[in-house]
């Protein structure tokens, strides 16, 4: 696949790691390690600390590579000498450029990597893609001990970049900080395991469930704290959806503000309203890439604005979009990850199509009495069939609270 292939993404900018400083807390003091053969041990660590101290910062490393290198994984990698001296580190910055382990050889300068341990929050490649193998590379700089987050799903790779070393006599640890690994990358995963891209929401609530009151007002449910944790997932997400009334009632920008870090791609789901010329996403198509999605034969407003994309579904039965049809079509522009920003009618379809895989909640101190809940067009067939979530982590922000939950089936965790 070229880099043109993917237009809407590789457009971000690296950023600060923040929203690392956001997720990895719910991770303190947990160990997920399979396995450990650890040579290495920093003065005033345990060995096992000393392997989760260099994961964590090639996770942060990883992070830096949001917004740009989907529809590849975040990786990072450290390269720490045999006395526990950090080498080098590297991240695969872009779609299409080099590998982390490379990047982190690169960054050593020539220093002796011979004996060295790599810390790569991903298995290393074992195939010649856009960039040869890291497999080999990692090999040649002598390397004697490779710790490993995550397995590869690509099945290009999947075990044979472990294999790899492993035959060349390198000592292997792998599962390292394995379920933040996969989190990280829950996007890049999803498309492996469902061929789909990852779908989160976030919705802002009162406490007695409401998104806005019946005249649709739903400005600043929550307070200032929440709404830049709001940002810190835009960035984490390749794209923002939202449908038609959200679009002309509230007249949102859903670009990253208040925090620094790349803004995701704009979806609009408004097959029939479309966009409004003279709203803020109408005005500011050049900016960030907006793609609208309507029917085969729809004549929705904006369908002609200079810089807006347009991808056409076929309705299904119901004279909807099939939300997994959806899904399906994002990884084509390199999105591995969508999150839901409202209303009820795109909220409540997702959840019927049971694809919401994260549920980001802020729950605020106030009553709103009659109004709009966001899944009140939702109708489950039985009480045995309504979608269940597990939590993930609560935490407080400002006055009010945010808690994550995942699919009560999901493959990751956030515990
Ligand atoms: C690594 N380190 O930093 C990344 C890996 O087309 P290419 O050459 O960029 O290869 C893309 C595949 O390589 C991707 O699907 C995944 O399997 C792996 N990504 N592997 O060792 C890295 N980004
Ligand atoms: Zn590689």
């Amino acid at each position: 696949m070229g880099q043109d292939e993917f237009p809407l993404c590789g457009n971000g900018q690296a950023g600060m790691p923040i929203l690392l400083k956001a997720w990895i807390p719910a991770f303190a003091g947990t160990t997920s390690i399979r396995q450990t053969g650890p040579e290495i041990q920093i003065e005033g660590f345990l060995p096992e600390q000393t392997d989760i101290k260099f994961m964590r910062r090639a996770l942060e490393l990883a992070l830096q590579g949001r917004g740009s290198v989907s529809p590849n994984p975040r990786v990072g990698a450290v390269i720490v000498s045999p006395d526990g001296k950090v080498l080098g580190e590297g991240y695969h910055h872009k779609y299409g450029e080099s590998h982390a382990e490379v990047e982190a050889i690169k960054a050593c300068g020539g220093a002796d990597t011979n004996g060295a341990t790599i810390y790569v929050t991903l298995e290393p490649c074992c195939h010649r893609g856009k960039t040869p193998p890291c497999s080999q590379a990692v090999i040649k700089a002598g390397i004697k001990r490779i710790v490993i987050a995550s397995d590869d799903p690509n099945p290009k790779v999947n075990g044979c970049g472990i294999s790899d070393v492993r035959s060349a006599g390198l000592e292997v640890v792998s599962g390292v900080l394995e379920k933040e690994a996969r989190y990280m990358n829950r996007g890049y995963f999803t498309l492996r395991e469902k061929n789909r891209a990852w779908c989160s929401a976030k919705i802002a609530l009162s406490i007695d469930g409401k998104m806005a009151n019946l005249d649709g007002e739903s400005k600043w449910i929550t307070g200032p704290e929440a709404r830049k944790y709001a940002h810190t997932l835009r960035a984490d997400h390749d794209a923002i959806m939202v449908g038609g009334s959200t679009v002309w009632n509230d007249n949102p920008e859903l670009t990253v503000r208040s925090v620094e870090g790349p803004d995701p791609v704009r979806l609009v789901l408004a097959p029939h309203r479309g966009i409004p010329v003279d709203s803020k996403i109408g005005t500011s198509l050049n900016d960030v890439p907006t793609v609208l999605f309507t029917s085969d034969d729809a004549t929705p407003e904006g369908l002609d604005l200079p810089g807006l994309k347009v991808h056409r579904f076929q309705m299904d039965k119901n004279g909807r979009i099939d939300p997994v049809d959806i899904l399906k079509t994002l990884p084509q522009y390199g999105i591995l990850s969508v999150m839901i920003e409202g209303g009820s009618y795109v909220l409540s379809s997702f959840m019927d199509a049971g694809v919401i895989d994260e549920l980001a909640i802020g729950t605020a101190p106030s009553v709103v009495g009659t109004g709009v809940s966001p899944f009140d067009k939702f109708d489950p067939v039985t009480w045995e069939k309504r979608p269940r979530f597990r939590e993930g982590i609560v935490r407080k922000s400002g006055t009010d609270f945010i808690t994550t939950y995942l699919r009560e089936d999901s493959s990751f965790s956030l515990d």
